[in-house]
């Protein structure tokens, strides 16, 4: 039963891809794993995540009162966690390996306007390659409701308990192997802003949850979400998420907690509790999120209408040779990318012109978050961000 959903032939390549994960020293992109395991999309398509029930995002600003505001983005945040972390699983058949996104990486989508819910636009870029940090924008500006935030990520791998240690020596390798996992650290936030009537806008910092990825002895990865999360409004509405997967004997995986207090208080004024990649209900029983129905994914346009630091118009050769099983052009369109870019890069230093990104700037500490993760606990006072601004030409 070995690493059963490992390909024959890539059997070998897949111990060693595991063997480097244990003594995993920064960047997991940039490490090489067997083809079976890649996956055709770069890490610049995933914000669009964010916005697969563009109705739930609009409906944020038909809040009638700051507590129905923060619920209605408990709603949406709730609703978006099935795409970010099971789509890959439901598409592929497990979690993958994305496209490393090289500096300056762009992707642009849309949601069209639809039963006078407004247009939503999308719009990524790679801020940073090592480490990789992807910016990203999503506005619907007809609703007044905007998200800003920028994603990293810190790995770090476990190489089991200590029980399965012991049993490594007398019993059998399975056993051991079983308990490891990577753990994904989330670095970076969003800050959602929501136009109101008279004009002001209420602020969200939203914080992301940390990954636990299991499966990966089986070669069949999949994702856990641990620990807690964060929305803390400038309304000081607060919702803290609690994240729990199957226990060790029994329980559901993907299961949540938000306990949602009004301001100044310390006792929650609503508790929603369910699974977060289908139903959830509050206290009293009501209905609150439900995600088993369709989602609707981003419009983006065809591949002639897209400039070269378009994701899909960049990787389009080494996506094809992922999806046809043709690993060695994928392999050799990958390396010229790569090349290119290293080039790119020297020049630059030669020439004293570094890369300038063209939708963010990067700012050392974030006002906003500065401001509200006070109304939150255990999580660094003060971050980084990448604020948008679009192009004048
Ligand atoms: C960790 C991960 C890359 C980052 C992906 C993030 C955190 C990116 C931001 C999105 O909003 C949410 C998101 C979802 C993904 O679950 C997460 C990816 C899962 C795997 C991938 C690793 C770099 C790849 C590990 C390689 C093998 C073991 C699968």
């Amino acid at each position: 039963a070995e690493a059963e959903a490992v390909p024959q032939g890539q059997k070998q390549s897949w111990g060693q891809f595991i063997k480097q994960l244990a003594s995993l020293s920064g960047d997991l992109y940039s490490m090489t794993a067997p083809p079976f395991i890649l996956s055709p999309v770069s890490l610049t398509e995933y914000p669009s995540y964010w916005c697969e029930r563009p109705e739930l995002f609009a409906a944020i600003a038909d809040g009638k009162t700051p507590e129905d505001r923060a619920l209605r983005v408990l709603k949406w945040f709730i609703s978006t966690l099935k795409g970010q972390y099971t789509s890959r699983n439901e598409k592929m058949g497990s979690e993958k390996k994305p496209l490393n996104p090289v500096l300056g990486e762009l992707f642009f989508g849309t949601w069209p306007d639809y039963n006078s819910r407004g247009q939503t636009n999308l719009y990524v870029e790679q801020v940073s390659h090592h480490p990789p940090i992807t910016g990203y924008y999503i506005e619907n500006p007809t609703k007044g409701v905007a998200l800003q935030g920028h994603c990293a990520q810190k790995t770090s791998f476990s190489a089991g308990s200590i029980i399965g240690k012991i049993t490594l020596r007398w019993l059998d390798r399975l056993t051991f192997s079983n308990t490891r996992h990577l753990t994904v650290k989330q670095v970076g936030h969003a800050i959602l802003g929501v136009k109101l009537p008279d004009g002001t806008v209420e602020d969200y910092l939203i914080t992301l949850p940390s990954l636990r990825i299991d499966g990966i002895f089986y070669g069949a990865p999949y994702i856990e979400l641990t620990n807690t999360s964060w929305i803390a409004s400038s309304s000081g509405w607060v919702s803290n998420i609690e994240y729990k997967g199957k226990g060790w004997v029994s329980g559901k995986s993907h299961q949540f907690k938000a306990l949602v207090t009004p301001p100044g208080s310390s006792s929650a004024a609503h508790t929603i509790e369910g699974l977060w990649h289908e139903t959830s209900k509050d206290s009293r029983g009501v209905p609150f999120h439900d995600v088993r129905g369709p989602k609707e994914e981003v419009s983006v346009k065809d591949l002639g209408e897209q400039d070269d630091m378009e994701t899909r118009n960049l990787w389009q050769h080494v996506a094809k040779g992922i999806r046809t099983g043709d690993f060695e052009a994928a392999s050799r369109e990958k390396t010229k990318i790569e090349n290119e870019q290293r080039q790119r890069r020297k020049d630059e230093t030669a020439a004293g012109t570094p890369w300038q990104l063209k939708y963010f700037t990067h700012i050392g500490e974030d006002p906003k978050y500065t401001k509200l993760v006070k109304l939150c606990k255990d999580i660094p006072s003060q971050e980084d961000a990448y604020i948008f601004q679009k192009p004048t030409a």
